[in-house]
């Protein structure tokens, strides 16, 4: 058996005491990882507490992760990807080694205070999302009922709930009015079997809520509307309920499409909602804080809606953390900047998650970046030829600034070049030959950032490469000895 990776890091478990505000509990924030260089979890976990966020959502269950966050009395929403539902679906023995190992293990170190405080257990990831077609239409109940099996056998089916994170695209409204919402028609027998699991173990409805992207698909949805101006022009439904702007709207499709369904009274958590900063005209820093800012003073107010004036979402996840290069951009640049902070911690904007809105959020601290050296298009180099190794470099590298709209969308050939030249150096860790580009790359030592266009030094992730190679040969020797 190999030993428990928290061997390999003690360290990890010295953070152990935690303020915990009472202010904001209906608020948490989505810590994705999907990025070639991400911080070290611990330093991740001293973020979250120096800016008192007391609420995560994982999209997975990275040991390193799960590890960071035990003994933070950081309340989590464990993940589980999509690719894993239909293996739960069909075997119970699947769901619960899944709650053994990433569950029921870390709650067993109780005694010792560094439990993990779990809240809910997410069922896949917007699996009706209708770019995935109906391939997980079929798995997900099944999935969602062995995994709280699982957890009843532990003893941890009241404790944990078990929740599935659905897309807004579940719910449609033909004349874009709450009044008419309902689950869109292929998804109706399945919602009717979810919601009546989720009814019965007193679960709420989890539901992404995304202003940012209808105002991209909606032509109804106005910029305004999606900000909470004031000025945005109302849109009114039946019995003379108006609609101020594009956040109420879809909360109260979700409303009404579960009360279609027979569950008016159902919790509702918004389990995704964020404004990205680059890869998209009106993507920035500026209106991102604009959106945030008029959410967290409806979420400080207890603002409900039209449909629900009393009770407001009980829970809301922002999204995201961080900048992540390499989320899926199938639907645009912007998905790789949904972050409240840089790739490296670095807060992008203010927002009040309950320090109050004139205090600044608390970057990360002590980050190891690589060293400063940039990779770019010599420029004295017959470049007419380049086109094919940018598109090389963009199809490994992260070139989602250089969308319409976004940071460096303005850089002209061959600036453009470079750009995606470094951002391929940098997540080769600046390995030499990665800056080579059949002889066009140069490295230098000059920043080549134009304004707001900023071409990024990755962080230096090898301290933890070396850890993880440490364990792994501990994790060979112990193999070789049960073998022998
Ligand atoms: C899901 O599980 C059910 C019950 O075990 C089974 O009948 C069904 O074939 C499974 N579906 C898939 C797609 O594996
Ligand atoms: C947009 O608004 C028009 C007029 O109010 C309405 O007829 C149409 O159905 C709306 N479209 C959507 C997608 O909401
Ligand atoms: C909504 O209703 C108000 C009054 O009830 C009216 O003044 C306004 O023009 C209506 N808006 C639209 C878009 O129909
Ligand atoms: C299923 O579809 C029918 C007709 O489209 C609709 O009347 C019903 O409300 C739907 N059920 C759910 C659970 O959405
Ligand atoms: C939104 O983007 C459009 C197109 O680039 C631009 O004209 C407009 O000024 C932007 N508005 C804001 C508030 O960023
Ligand atoms: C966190 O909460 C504590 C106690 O409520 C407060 O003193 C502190 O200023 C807060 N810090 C931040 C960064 O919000
Ligand atoms: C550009 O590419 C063409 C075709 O691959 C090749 O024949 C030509 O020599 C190249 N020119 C330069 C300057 O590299
Ligand atoms: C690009 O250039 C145009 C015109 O100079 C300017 O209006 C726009 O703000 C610039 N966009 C960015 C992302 O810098
Ligand atoms: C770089 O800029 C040129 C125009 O100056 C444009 O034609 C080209 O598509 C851009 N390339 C990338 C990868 O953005
Ligand atoms: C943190 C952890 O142990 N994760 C595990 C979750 O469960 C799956 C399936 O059993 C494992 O592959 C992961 O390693």
């Amino acid at each position: 058996m190999p030993p428990p990776p928290n061997l390999c890091f003690p360290f990890l478990f010295l953070l152990l005491t935690a303020t915990i505000s009472t202010k904001v509990q209906a608020l948490g924030v989505s810590w994705g990882t999907t990025a070639s260089h991400p911080l070290p979890p611990r330093k991740v976990v001293e973020l979250l507490k120096s800016n008192n966020i007391t609420k995560v959502r994982l999209f997975d269950s990275d040991p390193l992760v799960l590890e960071a966050l035990s003994g933070s009395n950081i309340g989590v929403t464990v993940g589980i990807p999509n690719s894993m539902l239909k293996t739960l679906n069909s075997s119970k023995k699947a769901a619960e080694s899944w709650v053994h190992d990433n569950v029921t293990r870390f709650f067993s170190t109780a005694r010792t205070g560094a439990r993990i405080e779990y809240r809910n257990v997410a069922v896949g990831d917007e699996p009706f999302h209708q770019m995935y077609g109906e391939q997980f239409h079929s798995v997900v109940i099944g999935a969602v009922i062995n995994v709280q099996s699982a957890l009843a056998k532990a003893s941890l089916g009241s404790e944990i709930k078990v929740v599935v994170p659905l897309s807004s695209d579940s719910i449609q409204s033909e004349s874009g009015l709450p009044s008419k919402a309902h689950f869109r028609p292929d998804l109706n027998k399945t919602m009717l079997e979810l919601l009546t699991f989720l009814d019965k173990h007193h679960s709420p409805f989890f539901v992404t809520i995304s202003p940012f992207l209808s105002f991209l698909q909606d032509k109804n949805v106005s910029l305004d509307f999606a900000l909470f101006k004031e000025t945005a022009r109302p849109r009114n439904d039946t019995h003379s309920r108006t609609y101020r702007n594009s956040f109420d709207l879809t909360h109260d499709n979700a409303v009404a499409a579960l009360s279609a369904a027979g569950f008016p009274g159902m919790p509702i958590v918004v389990a995704r909602v964020g404004w990205p900063t680059d890869g998209a005209a009106n993507a920035s820093s500026q209106t991102a804080e604009i959106f945030m800012k008029a959410l967290m003073q409806r979420l400080h107010a207890k603002s409900g809606t039209a449909l629900r004036p009393q009770n407001p979402p009980s829970e809301i996840f922002i999204f995201s953390l961080f900048d992540e290069n390499q989320r899926s951009i199938a639907s645009g640049g912007f998905e790789r900047h949904w972050g409240v902070f840089t790739f490296d911690g670095q807060a992008k904007y203010r927002i009040d998650f309950g320090q109050g809105s004139s205090k600044d959020l608390v970057n990360a601290q002590e980050v190891d970046y690589l060293p400063s050296k940039w990779c770019v298009v010599d420029n004295n180099k017959d470049v007419s030829n380049a086109s094919a190794r940018v598109l090389d470099a963009c199809s490994a590298a992260d070139c989602s600034a250089l969308s319409p709209g976004g940071s460096c969308s303005n850089l002209s050939w061959p600036g453009n070049a470079s750009y995606a030249f470094n951002n391929y150096y940098q997540q080769h860790d600046q390995a030499r030959d990665s800056c080579d580009f059949g002889g066009l790359g140069l490295i230098t030592t000059v920043d080549p950032s134009i304004g707001s266009c900023r071409f990024w030094i990755e962080l230096d992730t090898s301290e933890a490469g070396s850890h993880s190679r440490v364990c792994l040969f501990w994790l060979l020797i112990l193999l070789i000895t049960v073998l022998v």
